[in-house]
């Protein structure tokens, strides 16, 4: 099932992907981030995922639209819409069926529905995720969201039949609505995950952090026949397990870059990830806890990051309380 061959006869399985803040006043889109499939950039119809409560910090409204050629949507069985191709499928956990519960509760219903469905549509392996809840941190000592969080991953992780597969990339954000919001990538394939040595990895994290430990590659490189992509997870101001600055957004933004400048030179050292620098990523989001520290880092990022690479802020709050400022990064390679 699921063989979407286009006019030509071959396979598609490229991803694309394109931001953009247009704002169309028929849409009431105010401070929302939305996550959008379409067939192509120039294509009409489009299907709209997942409409996210984190305050897009430069525009009304910003989108994120993931892109491909031949391909289809289908229902996946109750709420579910999922949008595919020959490698991969991308879609969000419907938000209604997680309305009333814990986080951790939630998390877990989530997740297990995620780990069935994507077996379901010939995707097994999930490969990225972007995860929203709220009140993520709370006050020193007591068991918060986003630990709740990690607790209701791993019970998933541990009902869930299918054999292990690599940890996907991910990023957890924190919001100020209720509600958790997920969207996901899964593919045919599975992916390779990859490290940061400044880093303890976050599966081994101890648990002074969170109970039940967070499962997530630093990064996930993955291979179709077209071309490489590397998804580098949220990345913070983290060396070894601890938290770098606690009170200085710029030196935290230097760590981060510090973290994913690692992991591309180890993808590129270790997994043959061809050749490329982070002033030619396809872009970076940055999640800032203060909308305030806006001007500040969009200026001295540009530093780092040089004058081509697309890069969106958005406010939201970071998993630990001493963190700032949270970046993901997303890069693609053609195979020729
Ligand atoms: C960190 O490095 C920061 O639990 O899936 C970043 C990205 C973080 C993903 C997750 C957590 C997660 O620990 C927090």
């Amino acid at each position: 099932m699921n063989t979407v061959v286009n006019t030509n006869g071959a396979s598609f399985e490229r991803l694309n992907f394109e931001m953009n803040s247009e704002i169309n006043q028929n849409l009431n889109l105010n401070n929302t981030f939305l996550a959008r499939f379409s067939r192509h950039t120039a294509e009409s119809i489009i299907h709209d995922m997942l409409s996210i409560p984190v305050t897009p910090l430069e525009s009304e409204q910003l989108i994120e639209q993931w892109l491909g050629v031949d391909v289809s949507h289908a229902a996946g069985g109750n709420d579910w819409q999922y949008y595919y191709n020959d490698q991969y499928a991308i879609a969000a956990v419907p938000v209604d069926l997680l309305d009333d519960s814990q986080i951790d509760q939630a998390t877990e219903t989530a997740y297990s529905l995620l780990f069935e469905k994507i077996n379901q549509w010939g995707y097994p392996y999930l490969i990225r995720t972007w995860n929203f809840i709220p009140d993520i941190t709370s006050d020193q000592g007591a068991v918060d969201n986003y630990q709740l969080f990690c607790s209701g991953r791993t019970r998933a992780y541990q009902n869930a039949t299918a054999s292990p597969t690599t940890y996907p990339a991910a990023t957890v954000i924190g919001t100020a609505r209720p509600g958790l919001y997920v969207y996901f990538i899964a593919s045919k394939t599975d992916g390779i995950g990859i490290e940061n040595s400044q880093q303890v990895s976050a599966f081994n994290y101890p648990r002074e952090y969170s109970e039940d430990p967070p499962l997530f590659s630093r990064a996930l490189l993955h291979r179709n026949r077209q071309q490489e992509i590397l998804f580098i997870s949220g990345t913070a101001s983290i060396t070894g397990h601890s938290t770098q600055y606690a009170d200085d957004v710029n030196r935290q933004m230097e760590v981060c870059i510090s973290n994913i400048e690692n992991l591309l030179s180890t993808a590129i050292a270790e997994h043959q990830f061809l050749p490329t620098t982070l002033q030619e990523c396809a872009h970076i989001k940055v999640y800032l806890r203060h909308a305030h520290d806006l001007d500040a880092i969009r200026t001295h990022i540009r530093l780092y990051l040089g004058p081509n690479v697309p890069v969106y802020f958005l406010q939201g709050d970071m998993c630990r309380p001493d963190l700032l400022v949270e970046i993901e990064a997303l890069t693609f390679n053609d195979l020729l």
